[in-house]
């Protein structure tokens, strides 16, 4: 990086971090646009005169407020709701919500501006927004849950509709979360829009839905291994995480010809060297899905190893699937991998290499699939859902499978159009300006808003 462009990152990062104290992860998320952005605008004055950059690190608004509900003992519970409308200049807010007892505004802030920028690659006319609470599900009743989901979703209201912000899942928001703020919503709006995605088949959901943001991620390192004349026959596969996304990432690696040898949760990871097959899969999806239990009961049924408190990172691989949550892998973690002969890293999580692992990628020029490439084919899903709502009809799942196979390689194409290096491809740069540039272009239209 010339040293113009060193310097304006750095006074760009300090007025951002004195900006919004404290904030580490919307940090991180900026900086690690800004190094792609800003010697990509050095010389375009159209972006730079007109203070893109500095526009799309100021989210339009942050609406928090305070959620109510009564436990099952009767004892009255506080949390507090988010929701982060970040930029609507191609298309409605879009972004998930997310029930997890570590949320902090600082989260949904790097969740909503990573979001912008994924959306944009998509294709798809999808603005950037995410939402959540420190609500914990974990251990409650379906009762709680739904009284809790009823009292988000009673302000919530107030703030999206189809035209205007359009909610999903994300981690501990999921089928049953989405049809307990849907049915909210049409009891208090009275109107049957596709306000939410993710819904059920019943009443607007799409199919593919569930499975599309593994899916896409596994399609996205297909479209890598391709690129270098290779393919998921035979490859170790790691993943972690044991949710929506890393159960549809097994899957399709599955389909594929791949073995993958770990899962984990928030407790450590299992590691079967014999591959999780259907079979096994299946036992994940009732055991998370339906029981609700720990990872660690996988292996008294299937054998392997449990390694508790730890994750899955220094088990020897050819392919990484990091499906959990951010932050999951350190420069070590990285350091170890590579030295394994890791290939490539597609992201199905947000964000869950940190800065200093991302380094230890591109320096090693690794396949590298970043969060807002490799993981977008959930939210292009929930596009489509919201057009088969428009339309008021159903595609099929072999309709809906093959334009989601389309747009992951329609942004592999994007990714390497920008981020073709000397023998490599940088992933990170091509996915940052590509997803950049169109909201740019949309913003630069508009004038000063
Ligand atoms: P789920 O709630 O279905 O699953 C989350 C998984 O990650 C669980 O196995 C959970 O373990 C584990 N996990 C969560 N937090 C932590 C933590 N702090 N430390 C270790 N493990 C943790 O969520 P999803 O599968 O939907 O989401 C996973 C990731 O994918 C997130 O980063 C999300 O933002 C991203 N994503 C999701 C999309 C979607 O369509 N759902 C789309 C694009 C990205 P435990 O059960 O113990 O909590
Ligand atoms: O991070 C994400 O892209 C999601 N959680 C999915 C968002 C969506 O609107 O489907």
């Amino acid at each position: 990086m010339p040293y113009d462009t060193v310097h304006s990152l750095e006074e760009f990062m300090s007025g951002l971090k004195r900006r919004n104290p404290g904030e580490h992860e919307f940090h991180q998320a900026v900086y690690e646009v800004a190094q792609s952005i800003l010697p990509f605008i050095k010389d375009k004055p159209q972006y730079r005169d007109n203070q893109i950059l500095e526009r799309l690190s100021e989210p339009d608004r942050i609406i928090s407020f305070r959620v109510c509900w009564q436990d099952d003992e009767g004892q009255v519970r506080v949390n507090r709701g988010y929701r982060v409308q970040h930029c609507n200049a191609i298309g409605p807010y879009k972004g998930g919500i997310r029930f997890h007892h570590n949320v902090t505004q600082s989260i949904l802030k790097f969740l909503a501006f990573e979001q912008t920028f994924k959306n944009s690659l998509t294709g798809l006319p999808m603005g950037g927004g995410k939402g959540g609470s420190d609500f914990n599900p974990k251990g409650k009743s379906d009762a709680e849950v739904m009284r809790f989901c009823q009292s988000f979703m009673t302000e919530l209201r107030r703030h999206i509709g189809p035209y205007t912000d359009v909610p999903a899942g994300d981690i501990g928001v999921g089928a049953r979360e989405i049809s307990y703020m849907f049915g909210q919503y049409l009891r208090l709006q009275n109107e049957f829009t596709g306000v939410l995605t993710g819904k059920g088949l019943a009443f607007g959901g799409s199919l593919i839905r569930t499975e599309a943001t593994g899916y896409g991620a596994v399609y996205f390192m297909e479209d890598m291994l391709a690129h270098q004349n290779d393919g998921f026959e035979g490859k170790t596969c790691l993943v972690s995480g044991s949710g929506n996304v890393a159960q549809f990432t097994v899957e399709k690696i599955n389909h594929l010809g791949g073995k993958v040898v770990t899962l984990s949760d928030s407790g450590g990871f299992i590691h079967d060297p014999e591959g999780i097959n259907e079979e096994k899969l299946e036992f994940i999806k009732d055991l998370k899905n339906n029981r609700r239990g720990r990872i660690s009961e996988y292996t008294e049924k299937y054998g392997g190893t449990y390694h508790e408190g730890e994750r899955p990172w220094a088990v020897p691989c050819d392919l990484a699937f990091p499906c959990a949550t951010q932050n999951e892998i350190g420069a070590d973690d990285a350091k170890v991998m590579i030295s394994n002969g890791c290939k490539g890293v597609a992201e199905g999580a947000n964000m869950p290499s940190d800065q200093a692992a991302i380094d230890q990628y591109l320096e090693a020029h690794l396949m590298y699939g970043p969060s807002k490439a490799a993981n977008a084919g959930g939210v292009a899903v929930s596009g489509l859902e919201m057009t088969q709502n428009s339309m008021r009809l159903s595609w099929t799942r072999d309709e809906l499978d093959t334009r989601l196979r389309e747009i992951m390689l329609g942004i592999h194409g994007q990714c390497v159009e920008y981020g073709q290096k000397e023998g490599w491809v940088n992933y990170l740069e091509g996915a940052n300006i590509a997803g950049f540039v169109k909201v740019a272009d949309a913003m630069l239209a508009y004038g000063v808003v």
